[in-house]
């Protein structure tokens, strides 16, 4: 009997790795425990013929099979998942599948934040250097790795933004340039302790050589003693907030580097379009990785001056009677979202909640209380972020029930001058399919004040 392949999830992991797997002449297996998953939808989309099981992994199914490719959103703890390596079944993860088939090179970023400005940044750095046909921006981002991987060839080069989903089940994946940007408390219903989640994060760099680099945050207190762990790949420092001995970092409103002896001026802040201390670190990180990959500064610069915010990461929208709104959706955890409200110039109105993920809200609390005239509050957190505020003071908060009560609100009490921001801390989950249709609801809604 011919093996064939397990795909675990049927969102868009599991159907481009299911096209790859088809492509290159394997069966394949498309289960998903949603028992309403719409099959005919998935048949459309898959480019071939797939069995489907929904629900759950029929007994015995194990030996009918020599590979499983598992979905982002699964944990490899699920009982199912626990099941097939019990019985011998690899599982690798969604990207570790598409390396299989990586003709060129790769560059991976993670970090709990910034890594989609980040990686975006870079790509187009990379689109810059070797042409648009030349370098793909793929991952986490929203555009699996799998479904481009095949354009991969000699001289080409991924750019991919990696997840801790996604590197909890890597094995050869082998990026030339790596980066952490920072960890932060996120996904601790997933990797229940932060020193899980970084033991994670930490595995982008597991199969890199003396050859490779890997550029850190030197500021950051799990990734500053990683990095001077002894590391094999060389370890490249960048920080917002002090100077490494070596390295890029950010002095005022100077990004600047310094080999040690001498010391170079890279950029001002006024001169990019970008805002807040989070996205001039996440700059220093690009420019660090395209030094790194060999791109002359030439390059690099011109596009880090004109480059703008993505979607739903500090965007601006409009400017509607003097206040400013601007949706931050990406805010998906505490950290995140700390860095929303810092980059607010003026007093500000912020709407906050959404999926429990079992985050700690008291730094974020602390970080807005002073900034913020009026939190809206929304979604399964309210009561949570509620009791955190009055514990730390602030109770100028109120329920809403939908997000257009929410943006309503903001709109009918913000004076010129100030902002309305929307920097939820929480995933949008239960109430959105994900964040960004969450931020395109917001800038819809905004629009139409
Ligand atoms: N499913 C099961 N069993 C389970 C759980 C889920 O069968 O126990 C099924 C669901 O019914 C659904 C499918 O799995 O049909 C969904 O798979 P998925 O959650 O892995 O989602 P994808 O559509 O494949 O999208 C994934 C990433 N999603 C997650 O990590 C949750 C996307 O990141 C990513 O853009 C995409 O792959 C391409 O790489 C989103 C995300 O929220 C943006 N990421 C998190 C974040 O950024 O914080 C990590």
């Amino acid at each position: 009997m011919e093996k064939k392949v397990l795909v675990l999830g049927g969102g868009i992991s599991g159907i481009d790795s299911a096209n790859l797997l088809l492509d290159h002449g394997n069966q394949v297996i498309l289960f998903d425990s949603d028992t309403l998953k719409d099959t005919e939808k998935l048949k459309a989309e898959i480019k071939g013929d797939v069995a489907f099981v929904l629900g759950e992994l029929p007994e015995g199914l194990e030996e009918e099979l020599s590979l499983s490719v598992i979905s982002p959103g699964i944990s490899p703890e699920m009982p199912f998942v626990e099941r097939l390596k019990n019985n011998g079944i690899q599982v690798i993860s969604e990207i570790e599948l598409a390396w299989l088939y990586e003709q060129g090179e790769a560059i991976g970023i993670t970090g709990t934040n910034g890594k989609t400005t980040t990686t975006t940044l870079v790509g187009d750095i990379m689109k810059k250097a070797f042409g648009e046909t030349k370098a793909f921006t793929v991952g986490n981002i929203g555009l699996p790795y799998t479904r481009e991987v095949e354009k991969s060839s000699k001289g080409t080069v991924s750019v991919i933004e990696l997840s801790s989903f996604q590197l909890e089940t890597i094995r050869t994946f082998h990026p030339r340039v790596s980066a952490i940007l920072n960890i932060t408390q996120d996904h601790l219903n997933r990797h229940h302790t932060m020193e899980n989640y970084a033991a994670v994060k930490e595995r982008i760099c597991m199969n890199q050589t003396r050859e490779d680099s890997i550029i850190l945050n030197y500021s950051d207190p799990f990734l500053r003693p990683f990095g001077e762990s002894g590391l094999t790949p060389r370890v490249i420092w960048f920080s917002g907030n002090e100077k490494p001995e070596r390295g890029y970092y950010l002095l005022g409103d100077e990004m600047r580097y310094t080999d040690g002896t001498s010391d170079e001026l890279l950029l001002r802040t006024d001169e990019v379009q970008l805002v807040g201390q989070c996205n001039y670190e996440n700059i220093l990180a690009a420019i660090a990785i395209a030094d790194a990959y060999g791109i002359d500064r030439e390059i690099s610069l011109p596009v880090i001056r004109t480059f703008k915010a993505v979607p739903h990461r500090i965007e601006f929208i409009r400017e509607v009677n003097g206040v400013r709104y601007y949706n931050d959706s990406k805010g998906t955890n505490p950290d995140a979202a700390i860095q929303g409200i810092r980059a607010m110039t003026g007093k500000t109105i912020l709407i906050g909640g959404g999926y429990d993920k079992e985050a700690e809200f008291d730094d974020w609390v602390e970080a807005f209380k002073d900034k913020t005239k009026k939190l809206l509050l929304l979604g399964q957190t309210k009561e949570k972020i509620a009791a955190c505020c009055d514990r730390h003071g602030f109770t100028d908060y109120e329920f809403v029930s939908s997000l257009e009560e929410a943006v309503l609100t903001a709109a009918s009490e913000a004076l010129p001058g100030e902002c309305v921001l929307l920097s939820p801390a929480c995933a949008s989950w239960g109430m959105f399919k994900n964040f960004e249709e969450r931020g395109d609801r917001f800038r819809e809604l905004v629009n139409t004040l």
